[in-house]
């Protein structure tokens, strides 16, 4: 946000807006402070301590802290962290990577990364343009570099995240461990078989987070004498009554409105932190689940039957000898997560795509929400449920699920939004119907109600290419990084034999007529750059992408095939080193029917994967 101005620079919204316009920082500190999206941490102190203090001063129960912390908000004496982001108090400082290639394959804006996250080298000549342009939310002059103390990286694969972490955690690979797989697409449950243990130092993911646990756990009473409380925002979340919360947009903060917990502001929610238990609760398939019920996409489905079940019967013979077990401790028993068999098992018999009868009782409970029949859907395979072992002889076909909307009874294909056609299950939107027209006053506001022709951007304004060299002898292109067709994200690309069927690399695709224009031919080296960073490598000049644009396909591994710049300083980057995250401050909207916060769901996109613009230009010499 910082190599930004206000975001109508570049992006054009409708005329005489109450509130599209500004810093996109500042409408996104608007966005946490009425509820609709998340921000960590919260607030500029921890919350542990706003949690004491609110019992110093008499707090007792929950709602005590909550209406203390709403006080302290709405007086200005507990500050958000969102109006600060670079004070060194509001920097995130430890970073878990699990699962994911966080700094290259997921890192919009790579090179902004390595310089404010990591403090490393990096070929941003982007200058900062943020300073004087905003309203609410503090601008420093010194930018923070090297936010992080301390990046772990869990994976079995080196790769560029690898190459930036403190620690990597070697991980067991596919068929070194036991594990469930399915998506609601390809409608199978199936397992990943360990065939061979782990090798060397290796372990599995689920032993590896249950070692950090146990450490956390042994550790914590050098910090916590005992448990405490802590608390945490929570924006209003979708497929919740909280998208009736705004139908009307008001800021507390602009005294347009109170501040109330859930209704104008994030929720405020207290939390019990047990670290010396932290392990336990590991272990452990926790009360609330039978209390509580599962719930996802605002089904709820009550499991204690199935719970107590575990509880009764918790013998489940296998062949091998593992089975589910319980776990005792505090004086209390609970359905086991010791073992990654014993959480396959509790997933199995909990999941609606699993167990049948789970998936029954969600339905009987979908037929209040909707006032229809629907029970019937799940009535013939209310008898059906899998273990582990079971799946390990065959896998088995999903149930119809009332979390998602395909219909796959007697062996039809998953299609989504067969419910909602054939059995008139309400979309999840605030008519029930497709919606089209969106009356949401934010997008009103914007003048995107309705779908909006939206031009081109200017990349001198969006700030691409200012300081970035443009002459006769280079092409200035759209960017568009879409996914690779040889490979998952980083993943199966770097293998021997793939290489061997490629270029061993990736190369940036040119359109002929343009890679004309300067000279460039197929198989020529390209260094391809913005103010953002630098790429180098082969053209792969092709009739099939379109004039004006060049694809660089993503995900790309600074483990492979990367030799240095001539334009910048240092070696060229990934896919990523082109971008940079800009929020489209549109999407930012919330709190109100279907636009309302949902994690993995509904938030800001990525719209800098084709708005971006990159010079391309051909390369005089190549240095490794
Ligand atoms: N420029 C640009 N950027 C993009 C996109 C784009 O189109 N263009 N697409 C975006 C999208 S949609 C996505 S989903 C993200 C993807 O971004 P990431 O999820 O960060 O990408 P991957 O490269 O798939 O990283 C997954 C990592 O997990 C590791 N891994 C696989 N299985 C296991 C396992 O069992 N255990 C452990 N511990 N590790 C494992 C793999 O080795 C790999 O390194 O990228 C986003 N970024
Ligand atoms: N082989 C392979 N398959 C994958 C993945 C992978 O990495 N590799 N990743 C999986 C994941 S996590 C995801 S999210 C999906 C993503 O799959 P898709 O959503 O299909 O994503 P992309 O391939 O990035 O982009 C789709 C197309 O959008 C075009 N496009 C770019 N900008 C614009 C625009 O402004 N308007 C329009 N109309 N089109 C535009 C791109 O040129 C591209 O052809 O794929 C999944 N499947
Ligand atoms: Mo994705």
């Amino acid at each position: 946000w910082r190599y930004e101005q206000e975001f109508t620079e570049y992006g054009l919204t409708a005329p005489n807006p109450r509130w599209a316009k500004g810093h996109a920082i500042d409408l996104e500190a608007k966005s946490v402070r009425c509820g609709w999206m998340p921000f960590t941490p919260n607030f500029h102190r921890n919350p542990i301590d706003v949690v004491a203090d609110a019992e110093r001063a008499g707090a007792k129960t929950p709602a005590d802290i909550e209406t203390y912390v709403a006080d302290q908000v709405a007086s200005k004496k507990l500050d958000l962290a969102i109006n600060d982001p670079d004070a060194k108090e509001n920097w995130p400082r430890v970073w878990f990577i699990w699962r994911a290639n966080a700094i290259q394959s997921s890192a919009k804006g790579h090179e902004f990364f390595l310089r404010h996250y990591l403090g490393a080298h990096d070929n941003v000549i982007a200058e900062e343009r943020a300073k004087g342009k905003t309203t609410t939310v503090k601008y420093r002059d010194t930018a923070p570099q090297g936010k992080y103390d301390l990046v772990v990286d869990i994976n079995f694969r080196m790769n560029t995240t690898g190459l930036y972490s403190d620690i990597i955690l070697p991980t067991a690979f596919w068929y070194e461990k036991n594990d469930l797989n399915t998506t609601d697409l390809h409608s199978f449950l199936h397992v990943l078989g360990q065939a061979v243990p782990p090798v060397w130092e290796s372990k599995t993911d689920w032993e590896i987070f249950k070692l950090i646990a146990k450490k956390v756990s042994e550790l914590s009473p050098l910090a916590f004498s005992k448990p405490v409380r802590d608390v945490v925002l929570q924006p209003l979340m979708h497929d919740t009554p909280d998208e009736l919360a705004q139908p009307e947009i008001l800021d507390w903060a602009e005294g347009e409105c109170k501040l109330v917990p859930g209704k104008s502001f994030p929720h405020v929610r207290v939390v019990e932190r047990d670290y010396a238990n932290l392990y336990n609760k590991f272990i452990s398939f926790g009360p609330k689940a039978r209390e509580d019920g599962i719930s996802a996409v605002g089904v709820n489905i009550p499991i204690k039957k199935q719970y107590d079940h575990m509880l009764e019967n918790p013998i489940m013979p296998m062949p091998d000898a593992r089975h589910m077990r319980c776990v005792e401790w505090g004086g209390k028993r609970y359905p086991s997560l010791e073992d990654v068999l014993d959480a396959c098992n509790v997933v199995l018999m909990c999941a609606p795509v699993a167990n049948g009868e789970v998936s029954y009782q969600g339905f009987v409970n979908e037929e209040h929400h909707v006032g229809l029949p629907l029970a019937d859907i799940a009535e013939p395979t209310r008898g059906v449920s899998s273990t582990f072992y079971d799946l390990t002889r065959q896998p088995r076909r999903i149930l119809t699920s009332p979390c998602w909307t395909g219909l796959v009874n007697d062996g039809r294909a998953y299609s989504a939004w067969c419910m909602n056609v054939e059995r008139l299950v309400p979309w999840r939107t605030l008519t029930g119907r497709q919606s089209l027209y969106l009356d949401h006053q934010w997008y009103l506001d914007f003048g995107e109600h309705i779908p909006t022709y939206k031009p081109r951007l200017n990349p001198r304004k969006t700030g691409d290419i200012v300081k970035s060299r443009v002459d006769d002898r280079s092409l200035v292109l759209n960017y568009i990084t879409p996914h690779g067709k040889w490979n998952i994200h980083s993943t199966y690309k770097d293998n021997h034999r793939l290489l061997m069927l490629s270029r061993g690399m990736d190369p940036v695709w040119i359109n002929d007529r343009d890679a004309e224009k300067v000279g460039i031919e197929d198989n020529d080296w390209v260094e391809v750059y913005n103010d953002n960073g630098v790429v180098v490598t082969r053209a792969n000049v092709s009739r099939r992408i379109q004039p004006g644009t060049c694809m660089y396909y993503h995900a790309v591994e600074r483990t492979v095939y990367i030799p240095k710049s001539q334009e910048r300083k240092w070696r060229g980057g990934g896919h990523n080193s082109l971008t940079r995250i800009r929020i489209n401050p549109l999407f930012l909207a919330g709190g109100y029917a279907q636009f309302t916060y949902g994690w993995n769901y509904w938030g800001p996109t990525g719209i800098f994967t084709r708005d971006t613009h990159v010079v391309v230009r051909k390369m005089e010499k190549v240095e490794w």
